[in-house]
């Protein structure tokens, strides 16, 4: 196979989504969540996190309990990295949470290569910086502002909550957002408005919002989407304009797997040591 098939790349993704033995039988979800953690480490002010160079590889990132569970992910990737030497760990954790959205019927992410795997152990972002379930507004805004985007973005990020589900083992909160959370879908907006969402401890003692049947849920910042004005009119919006959604989830998605990747006139990516160094 040559240097540079991506599309071969892909291909040997989409085999490796369905897996009867895994939850709801899909790895998808678990691979959009690996592209997301390996990118929301990056801080507009410093340069510092992103995708570029991969540092969930060492266990100082992978150990983050953010990151509980996206061991699975890696490793479902492993043959795949196998097959193709070539491809970075950085372009192939990204380029896999691409793949996985369109397989599951999302839109088509752009997506761009050339992030390389050249960082060592003193380039892994602080733990800490990905978002933390249990708070609110302030603290969503605070995160993904770091990251440079604005509330609109937020919101339609967050749909990703259509898909997959949550597991006590890993981060205390359990169960899925959605009846079909292998599709891609504005379901998750749907279920936010038009939900009685209660608050309850569950099997673990961890508070979440369940619906009456206790099969569906919310995280406490899922619900912040609706208590706060600004992102309750991006979460109306996305709710009632699929079309609108599938859109703005594609770009802003697009724009979060190029955070810090700086790209030379080859379209490799560079990395700023002068800025980069922690
Ligand atoms: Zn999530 N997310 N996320 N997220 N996420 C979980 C699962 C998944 C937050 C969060 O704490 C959690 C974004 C934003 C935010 C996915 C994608 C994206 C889980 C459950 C938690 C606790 C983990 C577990 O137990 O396995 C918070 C606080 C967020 C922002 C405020 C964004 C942005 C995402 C992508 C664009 C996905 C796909 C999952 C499901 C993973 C799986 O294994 O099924």
């Amino acid at each position: 196979m040559a240097a540079g098939d991506y599309n071969a790349v892909r291909d040997a993704i989409r085999k490796i989504i369905p897996q009867a033995s895994y939850d709801d039988g899909s790895a998808g979800p678990v691979l959009v969540r690996l592209a997301w953690h390996a990118s929301g480490t990056y801080d507009k002010a410093s340069g510092t996190g992103g995708s570029n160079g991969a540092t969930m590889r060492f266990k100082l990132e992978a150990g983050d309990e953010a990151n509980n569970g996206l061991e699975y992910a890696r490793k479902y990737l492993d043959p795949v990295k196998k097959q193709f030497p070539w491809i970075s760990y950085a372009d192939l954790w990204t380029l896999a949470g691409v793949v996985a959205i369109e397989y599951m019927g999302g839109p088509k992410v752009d997506w761009k290569p050339g992030r390389v795997d050249d960082a060592d152990v003193q380039y892994v972002p602080p733990n800490g910086r990905l978002p933390d379930a249990t708070k609110g507004e302030d603290h969503i805004r605070s995160v993904f502002y770091r990251m440079g985007f604005n509330d609109q973005e937020i919101v339609a990020l967050s749909g990703a909550h259509n898909l997959g589900r949550c597991h006590a083992e890993r981060s205390g909160f359990e169960g899925p957002w959605v009846p079909m959370p292998t599709r891609f879908s504005n379901t998750y907006f749907k279920l936010l408005l038009r939900s009685q969402w209660i608050k309850r401890k569950n099997s673990v003692g961890v508070e979440q919002y369940t619906d009456e049947d206790n099969e569906l849920m919310m995280l406490p910042t899922d619900m912040a989407l609706v208590k706060d004005p600004k992102f309750r009119a991006w979460v109306e919006k996305y709710s009632d304009d699929k079309d609108a959604f599938y859109r703005d989830f594609a770009a802003a998605f697009g724009k979060l797997l190029e955070l810090g990747v700086v790209r030379g006139p080859e379209g490799k990516a560079m990395r700023q040591y002068a800025r980069a160094k922690l």
